[in-house]
């Protein structure tokens, strides 16, 4: 693994208890952890259980007791590792947003069919494709259990940067981000929107905007925010994402995207409307999928708060009795049991690298329509 922040931690522990829950076809092996400190690797390494320390990981790269490369580093890198890796024949999952630029990400997923050839298999992390509730909203969706698609509106809510003293971080670098709430959130509602609908974003028009200019500079870093000296420096990424878009079917989307919503921690919130019915979700209330069937008697319809939490849901079986819920760690734990189940058969897993550069592709329409204001019609003001 590559990285040991944030997603490091959550990618960690999502390796040590995989195979202490599920029945993995292999046991994996957490051999060596890679950052640039030795001592800080070192550290964290005894922490998250993995045996060995690395500083570069180019030499980790082409290693015979590697197998597969984990890489939860910031965006400006996952090209150069990934590509590496894949060379080498190792299987790669990558953090989200795949990469930081669309040639990037094209470059990426050429590699990953190139090597899918050699039996070399990636997967991007879009955790939240293994939130129990999302993947059963995805399979009532193809079932009709709502009809043909007609309306997705989809919001990422937090609030980590609306104090304007919140200090700047590498998510406020466009150089290693290679955009804001846009790719680090936004990214995850376009996909889960081409995950529970089966249909792509076909175009866009858009909005970002960026509300504080000017952050203190960090003295130490904490998992979102850390804290900010005297100093101040400059943010170049957006601070929102709002567009609307067209899906394949033609069906008219909505998304926002912002970490300026005070109060929503981490509100990924998802409807989608159907001939036939709808489905309603909120991270903040993970466990529960809202689904209304349209055929039901219309005295006694209504939103069916749904607690996903019963063996016959997906990855449920594995967990605790009914009513005892799960966490965003778990989204993580899925996320492994299903790339090694795909490794182990020699199957594709998803989301693929093109599954990615699908995402990839709606980022830079996104960014391309927010710059240019075509589709921004001014309401006249009667003068
Ligand atoms: C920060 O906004 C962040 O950590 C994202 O980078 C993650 O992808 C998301 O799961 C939680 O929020």
């Amino acid at each position: 693994m590559v990285g040991y922040a944030f997603m490091g931690r959550a990618h960690s522990q999502a390796w040590r208890v995989a195979p202490r829950f599920f029945d993995l076809p292999h046991d994996p092996v957490m051999q060596v952890l890679v950052g640039r400190s030795p001592e800080r690797a070192a550290q964290a390494a005894r922490r998250l259980g993995w045996a060995e320390v690395e500083t570069d990981w180019r030499r980790v790269v082409e290693r015979d007791d590697v197998d597969l490369v984990d890489i939860c580093t910031p965006g400006d890198t996952h090209a150069e590792i990934a590509t590496a890796a894949l060379a080498a024949g190792k299987h790669v999952l990558v953090e989200k947003p795949m990469a930081n630029t669309l040639a990037e990400a094209e470059t990426m997923a050429a590699a990953a069919r190139a090597a899918a050839a050699q039996g070399a298999l990636s997967m991007v992390g879009f955790s939240y494709r293994r939130v129990p509730a999302l993947a059963l909203a995805r399979d009532l969706v193809a079932e009709g259990r709502i009809g043909e698609v007609r309306q997705v509106r989809a919001q990422y809510l937090q609030d980590w940067l609306a104090d304007p003293d919140a200090p700047l971080s590498w998510r406020l670098d466009k150089a290693r981000a290679g955009s804001g709430a846009l790719g680090d959130i936004g990214a995850h509602i376009v996909d889960l929107t081409h995950f529970i609908t089966g249909q792509r974003v076909v175009g866009v028009s858009a909005m970002l905007d960026t509300f504080v200019a000017e952050r203190p500079v960090a003295t130490s870093t904490g998992a979102l925010r850390g804290t900010g000296g005297a100093d101040r420096g400059p943010v170049t990424v957006d601070d929102s994402a709002v567009f609307l878009a067209r899906l394949s079917s033609g069906a008219p989307a909505t998304f926002e995207a912002t970490r300026f919503a005070w109060g929503r921690k981490n509100a990924i919130r998802i409807e989608v409307s159907g001939t036939a019915g709808a489905i309603a979700f909120d991270f903040e209330d993970m466990n529960v999928l809202n689904f209304f069937d349209a055929a039901d008697d219309a005295r006694t319809a209504g939103f069916r708060r749904v607690l996903v939490t019963e063996p016959d849901h997906p990855y449920m079986a594995a967990w605790w009795p009914a009513g005892h819920g799960l966490g965003y760690e778990h989204t993580f734990v899925h996320q492994v049991v299903d790339l090694v189940e795909a490794v182990a058969a020699g199957e594709q897993p998803t989301p693929s690298f093109d599954d990615g550069l699908a995402v990839q592709r709606v980022l830079d329409a996104v960014e391309r329509s927010a710059a240019s204001h075509s589709t921004f019609t001014p309401v006249d003001d009667g003068g």
